[in-house]
C-alpha cells in the first residue's frame, strides 16, 4: 500500500479536498501536493498516492482532452442538450448555438427531448422532424414515465456527460433519475450564480451505476458562438457537409454567393429554413466581429 499511485477521475472540489474515483469505483479524499499550480476541475484525470482510509495525496493532473468553460469541467465527451416538449417551449436558436459550441470542443451531442409526457410545442415538433433525419442523436424522455432514461443511461457509458439548455427543461430531473440507482443525492444548482455574484461553484461529476458520469449545469437562454474565422462555422454544421460540394466557390459562406449548395438545399427543404437562419445570425455576428 505504501506509496502506491494509482490514476483516477476527480469527482469534484468540496471543503479544500478532492473526490478522487478510481477505476474499482473506490472514492479517496484527496489534498493536493503543493507542486501542482494548475486549477484541478472536475473530470480530470489525476495521479494519487494512496493512504490509509480513503485518503490521498492527488501528485499530478494528465493531459485534458478538452476544458468547457460552463460547467467548468475537463474531459467531457457528450453535452446533453435537453429541452421540453412544452413548458419551457424550446429555443431552436439555443439548441443551434448549443450544437456549435458542442463540435467546436470536441464533445458528441445529444439532443434530448425532455417531457414527452406532455403535448408538444411546435418548435418541439420541428426538432422532432429535422434533427434525426439529418444525422443528429435524440433522444426522448420523461422523468414521471421514467420513458427514455434507459437510452439515454445507455448512450453516457463510460463517459463524461454534461447537460446544457434552458432553465426548467429538466436537466436536474434527469440527472437524479439517471444516478438514483448510484445512491448519490444530488443537490438544487443555484441559478442565482453569476451576475453581481462572487459564489464559487462546486460542479459535481455524479457516478452512473451503468457506468459513465453526469453533471449538471444550471440552465440559460443564450450562449456565445465561440470566437473562430467565419469561414469555419458551416464545419460546425454537418448537416451542411453534403451540399457544400456544390458550392461554386471553394471558399463559399453559403451567404450572399450565387450557386451554393448549401442554399440550394435550404430552398428545397433538405436543410431547414429556420436551421440556415440560424447560421445566418451566428455568421453575421463573427463578420461583424
Ligand atoms: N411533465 C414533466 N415535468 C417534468 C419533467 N422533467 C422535469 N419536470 C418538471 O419540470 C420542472 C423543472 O425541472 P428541473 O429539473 O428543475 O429543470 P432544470 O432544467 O434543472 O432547470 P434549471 O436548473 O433552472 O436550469 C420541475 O417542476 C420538474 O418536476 C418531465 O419529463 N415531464
Ligand atoms: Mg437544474
Ligand atoms: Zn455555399
Amino acid at each position: 500500500m505504501k506509496d502506491e499511485k494509482v490514476g483516477g477521475l476527480v469527482l469534484k472540489n468540496y471543503g479544500g479536498f478532492y473526490y478522487v474515483q478510481d477505476s474499482r469505483k473506490e472514492i479517496y479524499e484527496c489534498q493536493l501536493r503543493g507542486k501542482v499550480k494548475k486549477q484541478v476541475l472536475s473530470g480530470d484525470r489525476v495521479l494519487i498516492t494512496l493512504l490509509d482510509n480513503r485518503r490521498g495525496i492527488l501528485e499530478s493532473i494528465l493531459p485534458r482532452r478538452n476544458e468547457l468553460v460552463r460547467p467548468r469541467v475537463a474531459n467531457a465527451d457528450l453535452l446533453l442538450i435537453v429541452m421540453a416538449h412544452d413548458k419551457p417551449a424550446p429555443s431552436l436558436f439555443l439548441l443551434d448555438s448549443l450544437l456549435v459550441n458542442a463540435y467546436f470542443n470536441d464533445l458528441t451531442p445529444y439532443i434530448i427531448i425532455n417531457k414527452k409526457d406532455l403535448p408538444e410545442d411546435s418548435r418541439a415538433a420541428m426538432i422532432g422532424q429535422y434533427y434525426p433525419r439529418s444525422g443528429f442523436n435524440l433522444i426522448r424522455t420523461s422523468v414521471p414515465a421514467g420513458y427514455g432514461i434507459d437510452e439515454l443511461r445507455e448512450a453516457i457509458k463510460e463517459r463524461i456527460a454534461v447537460m446544457a439548455g434552458p432553465s426548467g427543461s429538466g436537466k436536474s430531473s434527469l440527472l437524479n433519475s439517471l444516478v438514483a440507482d448510484a445512491g448519490s443525492k444530488t443537490q438544487e444548482v443555484s441559478n442565482k450564480i453569476g451576475r453581481g455574484r462572487h459564489t464559487t461553484r462546486h460542479v459535481e461529476l455524479y457516478p452512473l451505476g451503468s457506468g459513465g458520469w453526469i453533471a449538471d449545469t444550471p440552465g440559460f437562454s443564450v450562449l456565445n458562438t465561440p470566437a473562430m474565422e467565419s469561414q469555419r462555422l458551416a464545419d460546425y454544421y454537418p448537416d451542411f457537409q453534403n451540399y457544400t460540394c456544390a458550392c461554386r466557390f471553394g471558399n463559399c459562406l453559403h451567404y450572399r454567393e450565387t450557386d451554393c449548395g448549401v442554399k440550394d438545399a435550404v430552398a428545397d427543404g433538405r436543410i431547414a429554413q429556420f436551421r440556415y437562419q440560424n447560421y445566418i445570425t451566428m455568421l453575421e455576428k463573427l463578420i461583424r466581429k
